[in-house]
């Protein structure tokens, strides 16, 4: 018999609901669906590959030993407790910090595990902590908590409303959005400028956003935080700053005035590339402008000065009186406020409160920047980190220098990865745990529901039930910690507390946790409870919830989801301050402590070098970062990894539509073949990351054909931005030559691997 199921697509932020027509097993079609309030029906390409994914010979059904005969099944029990121990004992032998963790992309996607994560962190105890934030948003969450006190509180563009875009660093159009989580952007886009808005994009390529936008710019990669000076110096030259009801709970607004006095147009414009008439238009456009938005992503965070950059993005916003109200940047009201729990469990946000023992880097949030992970296992000494636990990521292909990682890895005492299939990270790694695939949990998305357009709630269940002997991430990730706790555990009363709480996460089950944290939030009726754990803390959090969950409930619950699988709509973003403000005294400082050192420290830019080339990221909405490759659908056809470049550029290189390039560094080398186009700027080249899946023992078949080489065995970890150490991925320079051309008539692919120490 056919059945339909009502899902969500959780590849990339958009959320877009789905609908799987399938007979048993046999999945028959993926679909838009289009009675999802939110997505209206939207998917792109990756949606159809879920089906692939769900198939997936490759992908692993149950845990994994390496041993010297290869890859072996193990049961969990064998492989949970067998991971318990020897995490547990390489602490025992050289302290808590020589087990480092690295969570990835997808784990942002997968309720189960954000719920589940803090108590492994917790259980290790460790600070060799980190994720892929320190190589994607950190500097949006640091200036979240510096402006607004909570580093989740991102401000996002109200896109259905505005009247003016701007885009900086971001290609909505590839990406589906990012902490904007915004299905079906197109159409909005198409929308906004019906209604006789505008789109602005400022790129170093002409992107898919940028074809569709009123504007485009070029800029020079890494050259934004100039820009935004200039336009700010321009708008308190010009009069135009005009916080409106936000100047009351402004502080630091003299001060910003004074530290951008001197960048004029004209002091920035040969780094950045835009003339000082298009810079000064582009402030008073802000500043007219009924309503604007002005939004940064990707290509600023992670590009040279991404700490200003990110900031000074919300300071526009702020100081034109575009923050908080409608068609502005505005703060979602989430039904599960995982921004107020977030507080409540002491995540509001951190730097700086201890560094890294190989660079002295600040730790941000408890984790300290990917940058020094490799020379972290590398260095030895007290604290060198001899094991690793990865979930949901792929830090060979996502971070610089996958080549330095490489080797760390291979010197590990031991490893675990929690993960689907065998890459590039995972067959490092002792043992490898596969939770169930995407079509066999439910879904639900704190994280992306509280940084959409608007606001919206949805529950989907399962579409295929877990296979027999099969373990969800949360139940990967639980049963970790709980082992773990019991090796670690002295006493008796220890012994039946990590019993007792074992019992209850059991109990409640990934669903239950939805369940409480709907109750809790501003659509349940849990409000009390919450000013109670605000008041006193988390410790009580097991027995209130127990009373939550037993008792009538006339608000939101799970089961007001159960009973709307399409998802509910809950509304246009809507002012909320200064009640959301996490701050101290409710104010917002414009020009906190550690921006006005990093802006007077702040080089005069330089005018670009004639030879230097400096390589850019580039998205694909047929791609995902380092997975979703193994889909012959999405993969099939010409590589898209390959080196965008400038004909002025490859005349001089003097190569052709086709030819193969070396790029290289300090780190290594690769060779892709070129596309040359006029959409990207001269001196800038565009590569993809998360390719080159040939590396030994990489069980991906289709992957490793698809060809493709990664970026970041060119990227070097010794490029960091100086606030954070951040890693940079943007705007980095490489040396870019013609390879030599093949002597057989085929031309073969090489890829040396790095020779540096
Ligand atoms: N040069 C360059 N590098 C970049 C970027 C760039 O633009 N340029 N972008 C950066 C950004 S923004 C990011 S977010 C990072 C991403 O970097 P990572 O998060 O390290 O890597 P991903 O490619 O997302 O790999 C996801 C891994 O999770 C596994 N996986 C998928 N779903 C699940 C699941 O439900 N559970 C579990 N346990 N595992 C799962 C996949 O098999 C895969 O191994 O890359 C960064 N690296
Ligand atoms: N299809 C698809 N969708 C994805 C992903 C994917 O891999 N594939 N990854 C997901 C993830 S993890 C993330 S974080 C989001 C990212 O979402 P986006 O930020 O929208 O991602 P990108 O498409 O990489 O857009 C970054 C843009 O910045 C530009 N750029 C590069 N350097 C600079 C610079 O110095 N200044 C300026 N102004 N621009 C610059 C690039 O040319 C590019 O167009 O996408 C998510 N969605
Ligand atoms: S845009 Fe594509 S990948 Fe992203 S949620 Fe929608 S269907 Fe999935
Ligand atoms: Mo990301």
């Amino acid at each position: 018999m056919k059945t339909t199921h009502y899902h969500t697509c959780n590849l990339c932020e958009a959320m877009c609901g789905i609908e799987i027509e399938h007979r048993g097993d046999e999945i028959l079609a993926i679909r838009g669906d289009k009675e999802d309030p939110f997505s209206r029906g939207h998917v792109c390409p990756k949606a159809v590959a879920l089906q692939d994914l769900h198939q997936d010979p490759d992908r692993l059904r149950h845990p994994v030993k390496r041993t010297v005969d290869g890859w072996v099944p193990i049961s969990w029990d064998e492989a949970l407790d067998e991971t318990a121990r020897r995490l547990h004992e390489v602490q025992e032998r050289h302290g808590k910090n020589a087990v480092a963790l690295y969570f990835g992309n997808p784990t942002a996607h997968n309720h189960g595990a954000l719920f589940t994560l803090l108590p492994l962190v917790k259980a290790l105890h460790t600070r060799q902590r980190y994720s892929a934030t320190s190589a994607d948003q950190l500097p949006h969450q640091l200036a979240a908590w510096q402006l607004f006190g909570n580093q989740a509180m991102f401000p996002i563009p109200d896109i259905d409303h505005t009247d003016y875009f701007l885009v900086i660093g971001g290609n909505p159009l590839a990406s589906n959005g990012s902490i904007m989580t915004v299905p079906d952007v197109k159409n909005r886009l198409k929308a906004l400028k019906k209604r006789g808005g505008k789109l602005v994009v400022i790129d170093p390529r002409r992107t898919e956003t940028a074809g569709v936008a009123s504007e485009h710019h070029f800029i020079r990669p890494g050259s934004d935080v100039y820009l935004l000076l200039a336009i700010i110096q321009v708008l308190f030259k010009e009069l135009l700053v005009a916080p409106g009801k936000l100047d009351k709970l402004l502080d630091g607004k003299s001060d910003l005035q004074k530290l951008t006095e001197n960048w004029t147009p004209e002091k920035v414009t040969e780094a950045v590339g835009i003339s000082p008439d298009a810079i000064r238009k582009l402030a008073r456009d802000i500043a007219v402008a009924p309503r604007a938005a002005i939004y940064g992503r990707v290509g600023l965070t992670t590009s040279p000065h991404s700490t200003l950059s990110a900031w000074l993005v919300y300071v526009l916003n702020i100081i034109t009186g575009n923050l908080d109200r409608e068609g502005g940047v505005m703060f979602t009201k989430p039904a599960f406020d995982v921004v107020a729990l977030g507080a409540i469990g002491g995540e509001a946000g951190s730097f700086d409160r201890y560094r890294s023992r190989v660079h002295g880097y600040p730790e941000f949030s408890g984790e300290f920047p990917v940058t020094t992970l490799a020379d972290e296992m590398l260095t030895p000494g007290q604290g060198q980190v001899k094991a690793f636990v990865t979930h949901a990521g792929n830090p060979v292909l996502s971070c610089p220098d996958g080549n330095k990682l490489d080797r760390a890895l291979e010197g590990l005492e031991f490893m675990v990865s929690i993960d689907l299939y065998i890459n590039e990270t995972s067959r490092h790694a002792n043992i490898i745990l596969p939770p169930t695939g995407q079509l066999e949990h439910g879904q639900f998305d704190p994280i992306f529901q509280a940084v959409a357009v608007r606001n919206v709630v949805k529950y989907a269940a399962a579409p295929f039930a877990k296979p027999e002997d099969a373990l969800h991430d949360w139940e990967i990730l639980h049963g970790l910690a709980t082992r773990l706790n019991r090796l670690k555990a002295k006493t008796q009363r220890e012994r039946l507390q990590i019993a007792a709480t074992d019992r209850l996460m059991r109990k409640l089950g990934d669903t239950g946790m939805i369940d409480l944290g709907l109750r809790l939030g501003p659509y349940g009726t849990g409000g009390k409870v919450m000013e109670q754990l605000k008041r006193e803390g988390v410790h009580n959090l097991p027995k209130l919830a127990w009373q939550l969950l037993r008792g009538k409930h006339k608000g939101l619950t799970l089961q007001t989801l159960k009973d709307n699988p399409h998802g509910i709509d809950l509304g246009p973003l809507q002012p909320a301050l200064p009640e959301r403000l996490f701050t101290r005294d409710q104010r917002i400082n414009l020009v906190p402590a550690l921006y006005f050192r990093a802006l007077q420290g702040l080089p005069v830019p330089k005018a670009p070098k004639e030879d230097e080339m400096l390589v850019i990221g580039r998205r694909h909405v047929r791609s995902n970062n380092s997975w979703m490759h193994n889909s012959q659908r999405l993969v099939k056809g010409k590589s898209r990894c390959n080196v965008m470049i400038h004909p002025q550029d490859a005349e001089r290189l003097q190569v052709g539509e086709g030819d193969d390039v070396v790029l290289s560094s300090d780190a290594g080398n690769i060779t892709l073949p070129v596309w040359i186009s006029e959409d990207i700027m001269p001196g800038v080249i565009s590569v993809p990351h998360g390719w080159g899946h040939d590396r030994q023992g990489v069980l991906l078949d289709v992957a490793r054909r698809a060809g493709g080489a990664s970026i970041n065995d060119v990227l070097t970890t010794g490029r960091v931005e100086s606030v954070t150490a951040m890693a940079q991925l943007n705007g980095v320079p490489v040396k870019v030559e013609a390879a030599a051309k093949p002597t057989s008539p085929k031309r073969t692919r090489t890829k040396k691997v790095a020779a540096d120490a």
